[in-house]
């Protein structure tokens, strides 16, 4: 990309962050060209930290050219590794250091487009452990089963022990997935991705990652079935 033109997407990217006011707690949201969502969602409020920052795009990315910094509010750096490139190079992802403390974190790319272009965006999400009161507390458990019935997750939030067998379980006649976020592209955490569970079929996955994986089934969403996993100490 031109040097030039870099600049005056910087220079862009500076000044609508200035005139929504910069050194307010919440970074304003800028979109890169061609940008569909992120996990975690731009505004979201998370009870734990994610494992990894990915951002979803409606054209091909390419690692080398692009960027990510996840920026807490002092300032500490907490991206860590490659660029990564998945989801037949739609997605893009680094991953979170661990013991990531409460408060807010401002995500900051820049995303090579296969087109030879580029684009630069930001937003910010929280962290407040707080919110993990509303979680059903299974630590210590070396499995988990989590039913899906009357168009539920059950238990819908749980924290679990790292090294935790997680499995899904469909109880009844509608068929269901276990989809990791975001909707459609379904990329943070791939593994946690099932294929249609028809009545009495089950999904496992073991989480050794500490921190939070949502998820959904796609069929019925984003109305009803959304869930959450904490893997915590
Ligand atoms: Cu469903």
């Amino acid at each position: 990309m031109k040097k030039a033109l870099l600049t005056a997407l910087l220079c862009a990217v500076s000044l609508a962050v200035s005139l929504s006011g910069c050194g307010e707690q919440s970074a304003a949201v800028v979109k890169a060209p061609r940008f569909n969502d992120s996990t975690p969602p731009a505004g979201a409020q998370y009870a734990a930290q994610p494992i990894n920052v990915t951002l979803n795009f409606s054209v091909d990315v390419e690692a080398e050219g692009s960027s990510l910094s996840v920026e807490g509010s002092d300032g500490k750096e907490w991206a860590r590794g490659p660029v990564v490139i998945e989801d037949q190079n739609t997605a893009m992802k680094r991953e979170l250091a661990p013991g990531m403390p409460d408060g807010m974190y401002t995500v900051s790319y820049t995303a090579a487009l296969a087109s030879g272009t580029s684009g630069d965006g930001r937003f910010s999400f929280s962290i407040d452990t707080d919110l993990q009161s509303d979680y059903e507390d299974l630590r210590g458990e070396d499995a988990v089963t989590i039913s899906m019935n009357h168009l539920a997750f059950e238990p819908k939030d749980a924290i679990v022990s790292p090294g935790t067998t997680i499995t899904w379980t469909n109880q009844e006649g509608a068929p269901h997935f276990v989809n990791t976020e975001t909707h459609p592209e379904h990329t943070y955490y791939p593994p946690m991705n099932s294929t249609e569970l028809a009545q009495g079929q089950t999904f496992s996955v073991k989480l050794e990652t500490p921190g939070q994986y949502d998820y959904h089934c796609s069929l019925h969403y984003p109305q009803k079935m959304v869930g959450s996993i904490i893997v915590a100490e």
